[in-house]
């Protein structure tokens, strides 16, 4: 058995075929190419929307919009991964109306920017865009490909308004302007597309560090690069690709969502990453679990035996995986005393595969794709391994020795055939760079 890689194209590829797919279907060359990456997370999941820190990295697969401004207020584009023309006028755009799919993502970042003051009303009444997508980043794989569209069409939204308003100045200039349009991504991706995820894809789709791991302060949304050089270690980060359809509209992650604020607001706090009150560390996580659970029996919290059952699980993975990135980060820090030797790396290892566990076993996202993936990793010699972004499908990754990269895939790859499952695509994760106009 051979393990099947992600194929690989340059950017400039992309860049010419973007331009020659809009050239097709508009009639003309386009004004610009925007791309942003997509990502995986390498630490820190499902606590985005619970104020947590995560640590995820850009892919080099990117996704790219060849665009040309309009000035009758329409959008309308082509994929190459998809069939046919999207078209719309930003005023048939609202919560619940009729785009749907990837040109949701298409037409909800003008909408939200426009909503959250970040175009003039006047302009986005009249703004609009001829598109054309391209993407290497794998769709539905849980790889962020919808957060790769949305920015790229941000920094194209966003260039098409400075261009026709010579006072406006860029957003994507500052690193305080990308957050203010990765926030308009959220929102269009909560409020057109329906899915209610957090900020993590869209922050380091347009905050990334070429060559770093990004921690992110989802109180925030402040960045700082971490100091985790895998490859420089002698190591690689393999990406997994179950191929398991991997969906976020389908309600389970808004469960998992709202259990979450439901804890925060009997809490009292702002987010449950604030119960900690300081950092995140094993023995006050003990004490937060203890006082939940006997908070749940005081009948003035309204709080039913059964419901308390049901989020104290996913209070445990969240807090719990909120002291694991604490403790990579600790790991990590300059002033660490752990030795910079194998055990920092085999220590990161060993929060990975506890991650996974919390994800499989308290907060029940994972599913049987990823949990083969993750334990034929294991046992083929990964110094960690887990599941990452959102679950139920989509990808997993293995923090390998370098030069174990094929037999760890290989052994993926044979686990999978073994139990007749959908065979796993791989590809090898190095950390690049943010959303940006392409030359
Ligand atoms: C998905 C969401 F889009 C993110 O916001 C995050 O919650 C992630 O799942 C889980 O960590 O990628």
């Amino acid at each position: 058995m051979s393990a099947a890689w992600s194929p690989e194209r340059p950017d400039q590829e992309l860049v010419n075929g973007v331009t020659d797919l809009f050239h097709a279907a508009w009639g003309f060359t386009p004004d610009a190419v925007f791309s942003a990456p997509g990502r995986v997370n390498l630490l820190g999941e499902h606590v985005d929307y619970s104020g947590g820190t995560v640590m995820p990295l850009a892919l080099p697969q990117r996704t790219f919009v060849a665009v040309s401004p309009r000035t009758d207020g329409v959008y309308q584009a082509v994929s190459a991964q998809a069939e046919g023309v999207q078209r719309a006028t930003l005023a048939e755009v609202a919560p619940g109306a009729t785009a749907t799919g990837w040109f949701s993502y298409v037409v909800g970042v003008p909408w939200a920017m426009a909503h959250e003051g970040l175009i003039d009303e006047d302009a986005a009444a009249h703004l609009g865009l001829d598109v054309a997508v391209d993407s290497t980043v794998p769709l539905g794989a849980g790889l962020s490909s919808s957060a790769a569209l949305e920015c790229a069409i941000a920094l194209a939204v966003d260039h098409a308004a400075s261009a026709t308003d010579p006072t406006r100045a860029l957003l994507a200039a500052t690193s305080e302007g990308r957050r203010r349009l990765a926030a308009a991504c959220v929102r269009a991706e909560n409020e057109i597309a329906g899915a209610s995820t957090g900020g993590m894809d869209q922050s380091i789709a347009l905050q990334a560090r070429e060559g770093s791991v990004l921690s992110i302060d989802c109180r925030d949304f402040s960045v700082a690069p971490v100091d985790i050089d895998v490859a420089g270690a002698g190591l690689a980060l393999l990406v997994i690709d179950t191929n398991a359809p991997h969906r976020l509209v389908d309600g389970q992650y808004a469960q998992r969502r709202a259990a979450c604020e439901d804890a925060r607001s009997t809490l009292g706090v702002t987010t449950l990453r604030d119960a900690f009150d300081g950092a995140p560390t094993s023995e006050r996580l003990t004490h937060l679990l203890a006082d939940w659970e006997r908070g749940a029996q005081d009948p003035s919290r309204n709080t039913s035996p059964a419901q308390a059952a049901r989020i104290t699980p996913l209070l445990r993975h969240a807090w719990s995986e909120m002291v694991r990135v604490q403790q990579c980060q600790d790991l990590f820090d300059d002033r660490s005393t752990v030795p910079r030797d194998g055990t920092r790396w085999s220590r990161l290892g060993r929060l990975l595969n506890d991650s996974h566990l919390s994800l499989r076993d308290d907060y029940r996202v994972s599913c049987p794709e990823l949990d083969v993936a993750v334990s034929a990793a294991q046992k083929a010699g990964a110094l960690g391994a887990r599941m990452t972004g959102g679950g139920f499908g989509g990808s997993a990754i293995a923090l390998v020795h370098g030069d174990d990269v094929s037999v760890v895939a290989e052994a993926v790859a044979e686990a999978f055939e073994a139990r007749h499952l959908t065979a796993p695509a791989f590809l090898v994760a190095a950390p690049s760079g943010p959303a940006r106009r392409e030359t």
